[in-house]
């Protein structure tokens, strides 16, 4: 017999949790996934972390950040400009980022390690 004490979390519980920072892994949709494997990324699923560290990538790499104030992006006219729907934003009001990927994930597995 089992003894049925483990617990068990609500989905919308488990939504909560998964915030930022958590090891939750996500599958980008097709045209963020497009950004991010130009950036380098391999497979289909990605914590947040990973994801923003190749948008990072993709930022470099196609030279959309402001040359004399960095913190700016200009990513209008750009596939990352469709998908933020947005002509440019700073880092240091990072939340289109963060609207986008709500946006542009859907829940993948959670691992355990
Ligand atoms: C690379 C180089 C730059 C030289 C930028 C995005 C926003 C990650 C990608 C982010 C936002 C908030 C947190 C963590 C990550 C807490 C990337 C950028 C850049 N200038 C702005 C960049 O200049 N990165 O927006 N990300």
């Amino acid at each position: 017999m089992t003894t049925s004490t483990s617990t068990q979390y609500m989905p919308s519980e488990n939504a909560c949790r998964a915030s930022f920072g958590q090891i939750k892994q996500v599958k980008p949709k097709l045209p963020l996934l497009k950004i991010l494997q130009a950036a380098g990324a391999q497979g289909g699923t990605f914590t947040h972390k990973e994801i923003l560290h190749y948008l990072g990538e993709y930022i470099m790499l196609k030279q959309l950040y402001d040359k004399q104030q960095q913190h700016i992006v200009y990513c209008g006219g750009d596939q990352l400009g469709d998908l933020l729907g947005l002509e440019s934003f700073s880092v240091k009001d990072p939340s289109p980022v963060y609207d986008m990927l709500k946006r542009n994930v859907t829940s993948a597995t959670v691992t355990a390690v």
